[in-house]
């Protein structure tokens, strides 16, 4: 459908379809270096035609995975500078991209210390945290605690139908944190000897509710149930602006042959890979404002990146 000119942004997207990329964080940051390798072989020679190639790598990009408003929000960002730039020559304007995603992943880096720094002083020595597929975020957080010295056990699910959670374990081991893995259907029998669940999001609405790996709703009506707390750790970068105008965040639906390949005929099978996890769930969400309640998320988000709300604005 796309020409070979947009080859960058094609395989990128790809690689984030099909979870060779995975983990919101690291899509975001694909993607935004797809965009700008794109544009480093652009062969745009007017600012219209620069601003059009962005316009069709952003299609292609945003198709790539639904609910990924991190990557939506540093696309969007990148592209608006690019279209209040003024046009002189193709060598300018890609520096003028390259300089402007540099800095946005610099925020994006910074934002990720501050998260690992908060969220690793809610990790108690002695003490058991479960977590669900797996979050880059969660897993700099445990890391960041096991070197400051608190010692711990995670309890980790496998994370059906693509199981995430076997990252999860790896990174976990590698980081010398005792780690004990399970099928998703025992969270509840296990809740009740974990002292703090702790997941990534893949977005969150304007109301302080949180889009993540399906089965993390359940997890969360298991720990109230236990009354365990659980905190969730994410970039503000993932509040999806959308659902300040009354959208829902669109819940990516993945191929069938993830859950049973080769399937018999006649069978419908569903594969949603998110669901949402309301904010009465959620003790509170560690972000590079500190940790928040939820239902502080759009003032925290209008107070450090007013661009999310309103790009003209910056
Ligand atoms: P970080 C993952 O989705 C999980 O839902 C995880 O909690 C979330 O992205 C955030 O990941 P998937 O890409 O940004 O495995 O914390 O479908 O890395």
């Amino acid at each position: 459908m796309f020409s070979i000119e947009m080859e960058k942004v094609v395989e990128a997207a790809e690689r984030i379809r099909r979870l060779e990329v995975q983990g919101a964080t690291n899509v975001a940051f694909a993607a935004v270096e797809a965009l700008v390798e794109q544009m480093r072989y652009s062969k745009a020679r007017d600012h219209a035609s620069a601003l059009e190639e962005i316009a069709r790598a952003r299609e292609i990009l945003f198709k790539s995975r639904e609910t990924e408003p991190f990557m939506r929000n540093a696309i969007r960002f990148i592209e608006w500078r690019a279209s209040q730039s003024e046009w002189d020559g193709p060598e300018s304007f890609h520096e003028l991209i390259r300089g402007t995603a540099d800095n946005l992943l610099e925020e994006f880096r910074r934002a990720r210390q501050r998260i690992t720094e908060v969220g690793s002083r809610r990790i108690q020595n002695g003490s058991r945290i479960l977590t669900h597929c797996h979050s880059s975020a969660v897993s700099g957080i445990l890391r960041r605690a096991k070197e400051a010295g608190a010692d711990f056990e995670v309890i980790l699910t496998e994370t059906r139908p693509r199981y995430q959670g076997r990252i999860t374990a790896g990174e976990m081991l590698e980081a010398g944190i005792d780690a004990t893995m399970i099928v998703d259907s025992a969270i509840r029998s296990f809740m009740n000897r974990v002292d703090l669940v702790l997941v990534g999001a893949d977005a969150i609405t304007s109301e302080g509710n949180v889009v993540n790996k399906i089965g993390t709703s359940l997890v969360a009506l298991a720990a109230q149930e236990a009354r365990t707390p659980l905190y969730v750790a994410s970039e503000l970068l993932k509040f999806d602006p959308q659902t300040i105008h009354g959208e829902y965040e669109a819940i990516e639906e993945r191929p069938t042959d993830e859950v049973w390949p080769g399937a018999p005929g006649g069978l419908s099978i569903r594969n949603p890979a998110f669901d949402v996890t309301r904010r009465e769930y959620i003790h509170g969400i560690v972000c590079e404002e500190g940790l928040i309640s939820p239902h502080s998320i759009l003032e925290a988000v209008r107070r450090r990146y007013p661009w999310i709300l309103d790009p003209s604005g910056t």
